[in-house]
């Protein structure tokens, strides 16, 4: 069959964004896999990339050119609209073409979706059994429920994620990259690379769970480290990658898995530094772990940080503690991991006086890059539920389903104090600017590598760019 698969994302910068930091320049890999999963079953599989389009002219001159027999789109919350327009003007292109949803939001929120007339069929959690099977069922005239759930695969026996299909559609774009996916930070060396190791978390955080049980399963599941490694080895021939990112939600939980990984990294000839999300409990427990895997490579954590105050952390039912934060922090400048500190503002029930504390532990944590939210009440948890219960959510439109700290999503916050409350948890201590800049001149200048390669290009020319 002819599948046309859709990213409809890119809420946050939408069309004319591909390759622009990770909402434009990350991969999906959700579709990739699917992606794969189709190509593997025979079928004739093409992606329509929301963020590598002009506008919706565009994407309707796309859809008719494909002409698919079946388009799937991704959705999470924030995608909500955009996927119901390129719906519509799919069922306005052919009428006959078998629309197909899922992703987070179709799961966490069916009735919703299935009631607009564009969606034929829903799949709950995940697509890649359950779409294959769909489409070898509409190939032979079969019946096919209009919701599905997904059933869950054996992460080994997937094929690798299809990464060609959203590079290949944005140099058709256009789009010039010596790089699969945007680099993480203006620091990090390209080409760069991001995985996707397993499914699911063990621990219970009110503002995320249960909808993330009820997409991946209360089970968490990981592939196993050998599956892993083969494709790391495929990206390293392949794109030659020089940095790497693994977005499991919560990699460091599994030490055995981990200790694995390290080993085998090291093994096979990995020197490429990578990037993981952790707890600050996992790094606090097991600092062994984490200097281990800060000597084959680990660069920076992205680590849940999201409030100073107990007592908040304790409402959103995280399982860590502000000492635990702080002790995360200083295990990570031990080993020189950078830190990316995800925190949110503006919870419910937070006082000023609790967002105050989230700004002082920042700056005793002092991290190399901020990630602040507006806590954003989405559909599927249970902080979501107790938002609707009390009518505190102002997200009026899917649109506003984006954490982006620039207008507040609940009621009983002070706009003016959240805006500044961001601006202020960013600015460093003076002798926290003086130390990073002692350390950032050091590097520069007293590196004897940096030093040579500066002897290098005064002796060879002009810099050659990177092949
Ligand atoms: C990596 C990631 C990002 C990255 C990269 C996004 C990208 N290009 O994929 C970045 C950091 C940019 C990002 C941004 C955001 N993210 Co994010 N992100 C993730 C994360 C950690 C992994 C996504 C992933 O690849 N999962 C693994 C793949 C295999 O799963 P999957 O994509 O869900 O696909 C499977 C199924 O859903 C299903 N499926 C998916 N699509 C389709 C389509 C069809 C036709 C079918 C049949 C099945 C199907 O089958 C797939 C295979 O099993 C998830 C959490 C998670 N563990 O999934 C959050 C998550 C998806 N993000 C989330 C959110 C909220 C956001 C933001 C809105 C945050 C914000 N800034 O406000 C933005 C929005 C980005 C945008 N659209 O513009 C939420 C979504 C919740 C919701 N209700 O929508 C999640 C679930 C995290 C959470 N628990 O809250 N994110
Ligand atoms: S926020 Fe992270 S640690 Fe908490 S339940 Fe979700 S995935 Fe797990």
């Amino acid at each position: 069959m002819k599948v046309t698969l859709v990213w409809s994302g890119g809420g946050i910068d939408g069309f004319n964004s591909a390759g622009k930091g990770m909402s434009g320049g990350w991969i999906g890999h959700g579709l990739a896999l699917l992606s794969a999963c189709a190509k593997q079953a025979g079928h004739e599989v093409s992606l329509i990339d929301r963020r590598a389009l002009r506008d919706w002219d565009h994407f309707r001159q796309e859809i008719r050119r494909r002409a698919p027999d079946v388009a799937g789109f991704s959705m999470l919350s924030v995608d909500f609209n955009p996927a119901m327009r390129g719906m519509e003007l799919v069922k306005e292109a052919n009428p006959n073409t078998i629309t197909v949803v899922g992703g987070p939001h179709p799961t966490l929120a069916p009735d919703e979706v299935l009631s607009s007339r564009l969606v034929d069929h829903l799949v709950t959690g995940e697509g890649e059994i359950s779409f294959i099977e769909m489409l070898h069922k509409f190939e032979r005239g079969e019946t096919v429920g209009r919701l599905i759930e997904g059933e869950r695969p054996n992460l080994d026996e997937l094929p690798f994620a299809d990464r060609d299909i959203y590079l290949n559609e944005w140099r058709n774009a256009g789009y010039d990259y010596d790089s699969p996916e945007a680099p993480l930070t203006a620091e990090t060396l390209p080409p760069f690379v991001t995985i996707i190791a397993g499914r699911g978390c063990r621990y219970n955080c009110a503002f995320c769970k249960p909808g993330e049980d009820i997409l991946f399963g209360k089970r968490v599941r990981r592939r196993s480290v050998s599956h892993v490694m083969a494709e790391l080895k495929q990206l390293r021939d392949k794109y030659r990658f020089n940095t790497l990112m693994i977005h499991d939600d919560c990699l460091t939980e599994d030490r055995a898995w981990v200790t694995e990984f390290c080993d085998q990294y090291e093994a096979e000839g990995f020197t490429q530094p990578f990037w993981c999300q952790a707890r600050v409990d996992h790094v606090v427990r097991h600092e062994d772990m984490i200097r281990r895997m800060a000597g084959v490579g680990l660069e920076g954590l992205f680590l849940g940080f999201e409030s100073g105050s107990d007592r908040v952390l304790r409402f959103i039912r995280k399982g860590t503690t502000v000492a635990t934060n702080l002790e995360a922090a200083r295990i990570c400048r031990k080993y020189g991991i950078r830190i990316w500190a995800n925190y949110m503002l503006g919870l419910p029930t937070e006082t000023e006086e609790e967002i105050r504390e989230t700004i002082t532990m920042l700056k005793e944590i002092d991290p190399d890059y901020y990630s602040s939210a507006f806590y954003t009440p989405y559909p599927g948890n249970d902080l979501y539920d107790y938002c609707m219960e009390r009518g505190l959510s102002l997200v009026k439109d899917h649109d506003g389903y984006r954490r982006n700290p620039s207008e507040p999503k609940i009621k009983g916050h002070d706009p003016e104090f959240l805006r500044w409350a961001v601006k202020e948890s960013q600015r460093r201590k003076l002798r926290n600017t003086i130390r990073r800049s002692s350390r950032y001149y050091l590097k520069r200048y007293a590196s004897p590598r940096r030093a040579m390669a500066r002897v290098g290009k005064m002796t060879k020319g002009p810099p050659r760019g990177r092949g």
